[in-house]
Parts: C-alpha cells; sequence; structure tokens
C-alpha cells in the first residue's frame, strides 16, 4: 500500500506516533480520529498493514478464533467465507478497515522504530525509524507481542544447506515438492503448517519437544443465507458473536477459576486423539502429560491424520545438533533433510521493541522489567511518561478473541488522550505504586490457575515463573478496569520544565 505522507531528513513533529498496523494499531488510529485526533502517524516496519495477518502467510494459516468474533465490534462483515476464517481473508478484512475508516493516509510504511528517547525537557518522545524521525507528545507501541519470530539456538543451525523458513516468514518461492523437510515445533502454527505441506513433501519429521492438547475444529463455510441473514439483520451477526463470546469466556472458568472444569475439555482432547491416531507407539508419543489449558489448548481435523501418513513421523529424541543437510537427535539418528521449517514461535516475554523504548532516565523497558514486566493495566508504566501500550504484558488471551482486549485497551487510552486535553496536561505518567498494585491483582488471579500449575512450561511465564503474558481472569473484567480513566493512578504535568 502507498502512503501519502513524504518522509524527509527532516524531523517531523506530531501529536500521537502509533507504532505497528496490526488490529492494535489500526483499532488506535481509527479511535484516535473518532476523539477528532488528527495529528497522527502510524509507523509501520512492512510494507502493509496487517501486523501478525500479513507476515503469517505459511501454507495453512488460519485463525482459531471465529471470524465472527476476531473482528472488530464496529466493523461486522457478513461475508465471512467460513467460520473461522483463513490468513488471507483476515488480512483482506484489515486492509479493508483501514480503507474504510480512512486511516491509511496516517501510515508511514517502511518505518522499522529502530529507538524512541524521551525528552524530559521537551515532554516529547523521540522517535527514530528507518524511514526518517519523529517527535511525538505521545507514543503508542501496538508492535505487538507475536511480531518477531524467534529462531532456535540449536547447535550447528547455521551450517544447514537448505532452504531455512519460519512459519511467520514463509519462502513462498521454494516449491517444497518431494523434499525431505524437518518441522521444528509443535505449536498452533505447526499443527496447521504441517498438515498442508505433508501431502507435497517427499517426507515430513515433526521435532515434537512438547505435545500440544488438540480439540476438534468445528469450522466449515458459510452458507449464502447466513451471509444474506447478517447482511440484512446486522442484529442477529451481534446475537451471534455474544454468544461465541460468551461460550469461550466459559473456558476461561476452567482455567482460573475451577480447574475441574477442564476435565471434560481434556476427556474431548484425549477421545479426538484416540479417535484419529490408531498407532499405540504415536499415541503414546503425542499424549500430553499435563494438564489441558496450561499451554494454549490447539484446535485441528488434521494434525493427528497428518502426523499419521506414511510420510510423516513425530520425533520426540531431542535434537542434538544440525548439520549442512540433515538433523541429528540425541539417540544418534541422523535423518537428511532438504528444508528446516522453523514453527517455534515468537519473541514474546522478550519484547525487541522493549530494548528501544527509554524513559526518562535513560534506562529502556526492557532493563525496568528485567525483574518482571510492570505495568498499569497492560497499558502504562511509571518513568515512561505519555507512553502507552497495546497487547502489553498481562493483556493476552489464550482462549478467546484479543480483539475483544485490544478494543478495551484502544478505548482506555482514547480516555487517557481526553483527559489530557481536558486537563491541558504536558504529561500524563502512571505511579509505581499503581503498578505495584497492579502486579499484586495480577499475581493473586493467576495463583491456582492453570498456566501456572498445569504441570508445563510456556511463553504465558518469564523466566521468574510468573505470568506475564496473559490476562488471568474473565475478559469482562478487564474491559470494566479499563472503562474509565483511573485518573487517581496517573500524575499528569502542566507546566514545562526549564531545560536543564
Ligand atoms: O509458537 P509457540 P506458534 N527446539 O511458541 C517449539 C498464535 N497463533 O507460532 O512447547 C525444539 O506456541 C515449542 O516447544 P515447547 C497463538 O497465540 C495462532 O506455534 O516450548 N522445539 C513449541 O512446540 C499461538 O499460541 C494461530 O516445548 C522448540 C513450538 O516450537 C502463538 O501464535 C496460529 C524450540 C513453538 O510454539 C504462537 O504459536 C498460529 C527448540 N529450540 C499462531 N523452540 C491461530 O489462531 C521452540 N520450540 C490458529
Amino acid at each position: 500500500m502507498t502512503s501519502t505522507i513524504e518522509t524527509s531528513t527532516t524531523t517531523r513533529e506530531v501529536h500521537v506516533a502509533v507504532v505497528g498496523s496490526g488490529f492494535a494499531g489500526l483499532g488506535m488510529a481509527i479511535q484516535l480520529r473518532k476523539q477528532g485526533i488528527e495529528d497522527f502517524v502510524v509507523l509501520e516496519r512492512g510494507d502493509d498493514v496487517g501486523g501478525t495477518w500479513r507476515d503469517n502467510t505459511y501454507p495453512g494459516a488460519a485463525c482459531d478464533v471465529q471470524s465472527n468474533l476476531y473482528s472488530f465490534s464496529f466493523a461486522p462483515n457478513p461475508d465471512w467465507p467460513r467460520t473461522y476464517s483463513e490468513q488471507p481473508e483476515i488480512y483482506a478484512y484489515l486492509r479493508g478497515v483501514a480503507a474504510r475508516f480512512e486511516v491509511l493516509d496516517r501510515h508511514v510504511f517502511g518505518a522499522e522504530v529502530t529507538a524512541a528517547t524521551w525528552d524530559d525537557a521537551a515532554h516529547r518522545w523521540d522517535v527514530e525509524t528507518t524511514a526518517g524521525n519523529f517527535r511525538a507528545k505521545v507514543l503508542v507501541s501496538a508492535a505487538g507481542a507475536l511480531a518477531d519470530p524467534s529462531y532456535p539456538d540449536i547447535p550447528g543451525i547455521e551450517s544447514f544447506g537448505g532452504t531455512v523458513m519460519h512459519s511467520a516468514r514463509w519462502d513462498h518461492e521454494h516449491d517444497l515438492a518431494g523434499d525431505r523437510v524437518a518441522v521444528i515445533g509443535t505449536g498452533a502454527s505447526a499443527i496447521q503448517v504441517v498438515p498442508a505441506i505433508q501431502p507435497v513433501a517427499g517426507s515430513v519429521a515433526v521435532y515434537q519437544r512438547t505435545p500440544p492438547w488438540v480439540i476438534p475444529r468445528g469450522d466449515r463455510p458459510t452458507t449464502a443465507a447466513e451471509r444474506s441473514i447478517y447482511r440484512r439483520f446486522p442484529a442477529v451477526q451481534k446475537a451471534v458473536r455474544g454468544a461465541l463470546y460468551a461460550g469461550r469466556e466459559f473456558l476461561v472458568f476452567g482455567m482460573a477459576k475451577n480447574r475441574r472444569f477442564l476435565a471434560p475439555v481434556q476427556k474431548l482432547a484425549r477421545t479426538h486423539l484416540e479417535r484419529q491416531v490408531r498407532d499405540p507407539q504415536l499415541r503414546a508419543q503425542v499424549t500430553p502429560d499435563y494438564t489441558i489449558g496450561c499451554k494454549r489448548i490447539l484446535i485441528s481435523n488434521d494434525w493427528y491424520p497428518a502426523i499419521s501418513a506414511p510420510n510423516a513421523e513425530v520425533v520426540t529424541a531431542g535434537i542434538a545438533e544440525i548439520r549442512p543437510h540433515s538433523v541429528v537427535t540425541r539417540d544418534g539418528v541422523e535423518r537428511p533433510t532438504d528444508t528446516l521449517v522453523l514453527a517455534t514461535g515468537f519473541h514474546v516475554t522478550d519484547l525487541p521493541i522493549a530494548h528501544r523504548i527509554a524513559g526518562r532516565d535513560g534506562r529502556t523497558l526492557a532493563q525496568v522489567w528485567e525483574e518482571g514486566m510492570v505495568t498499569n493495566r497492560g497499558s502504562a508504566v511509571a518513568g515512561f511518561p505519555n507512553l502507552f501500550l497495546l497487547v502489553g504484558p498481562n493483556v493476552g488471551v489464550g482462549h478467546t478473541s484479543m480483539v475483544y482486549m485490544i478494543e478495551s485497551q484502544v478505548a482506555y487510552v482514547g480516555r487517557a488522550l481526553q483527559a489530557m486535553a481536558d486537563e491541558g496536561l504536558a504529561t500524563l505518567e502512571t505511579t509505581p505504586a499503581a503498578q505495584d498494585a497492579y502486579r499484586e491483582l495480577i499475581a493473586e488471579r493467576s495463583q491456582g490457575t492453570v498456566w501456572l500449575g498445569g504441570g508445563c512450561g510456556s511463553w504465558y511465564l518469564d523466566r521468574h515463573g510468573h505470568n506475564t503474558t496473559l490476562w488471568p481472569d474473565f475478559t469482562f473484567l478487564f474491559r470494566r478496569l479499563t472503562r474509565t480513566l483511573d485518573r487517581e493512578n496517573y500524575v499528569g504535568t502542566t507546566e514545562r520544565r526549564p531545560a536543564e
């Protein structure tokens, strides 16, 4: 897509700079327009909007939340072709939303933020990007938690002579026909990509470290009748959305409140596995030994059939090293390999953007978060005035639509901006006390959850074993918490301090 904003070597002054244009960045841009804030830019490192839905183009990429729910509440799409959309439809939806709500002219593409530094004398953020410098009163980071691929640190991987691709950076030029493919990882990406490539590849070896729990996927094409009903009676689609939301919300009850509720879900997953995997050895290999929900519950009807195919195998021995044309496991077996597919996830608890944003005392978010990520409502950090985070720590959800959380946060940030305007504030900054209280709230709500006590390791937890990723309660409680600005948790300054 093209941007109408000219970039130059001079620094451009704006009221608000938003980093990233996935669901969160677009939602924020639309909110700004809605509030009458026209002086903003969206700094996007890619060449189009869409975020993770622009980048994850691997074969089989799709969403595991129904589209009626995984979409903006203010922009329903009656024409979803399937109940669970595939990547091209979601990407097209986001492009359509950006065009319809007229925020494209505020985008600067190819603008990767390399540094954002708070200038305490001027009360401005100095933002350096690969497409020029910006100076913003307010910085909103919507850079995303599933944005930066994580590459495994396996001995010898750099010596591999064949094609290497991360699931989030698919090489569409490479034809997998007949290839001996090694797939590393068995997360949400792997269980989609393997069924898509197994029929064309010569062979597929899936290197599994931890087996996932998988439940059936109730996906189907939508009918012309339901699309027509949604078009004519938007209230019906809204009601369906509400029902889907309520159903999924109930799942968190078993993860965070009463784990006994997870037993029937685990039974469903076990039955699904036993129905689809007949070979007892493979069954044993792919049966998880932790409570369902501890890691993200995956949904698929074609994962088990794909790994049961004659040209597929699941390797559990652990990878010892990678050689130029093979993968060697710890049991000494060497498997000749033409292509490596790294379905190894993202930097979630170690966000690259956190190393680039430096607050009042010069320390970066990453440095301040050395002992754990602390925020107020996942949205603001003490020492970082006029900075707001979208999809920040403890805003993630595994059981329902992230878009619901994003909309809650976007509205919250909108209220903060409104308060700044109403009160004539130069800065607005949350307090350490608010962060401490919020950390306690998260810790208290995380207690007893399956994420901490389910017997698995996951990227939901940081290296200290704290839940820093997931919102540990019903999502409507997060919305309630962000419905108004907790002004008492913020300090505002109206006067500019003299430059030091
Ligand atoms: O990444 P993951 P993902 N050696 O981190 C393994 C969203 N999403 O891209 O479990 C060997 O979940 C790792 O093993 P283990 C969704 O939020 C959604 O699949 O840590 N293996 C794991 O199996 C999802 O949760 C959709 O033991 C290594 C895998 O790689 C999130 O994105 C689709 C390894 C990584 O799994 C991330 O999913 C896709 C190593 N060194 C993604 N390092 C839908 O909506 C990692 N692994 C459907």
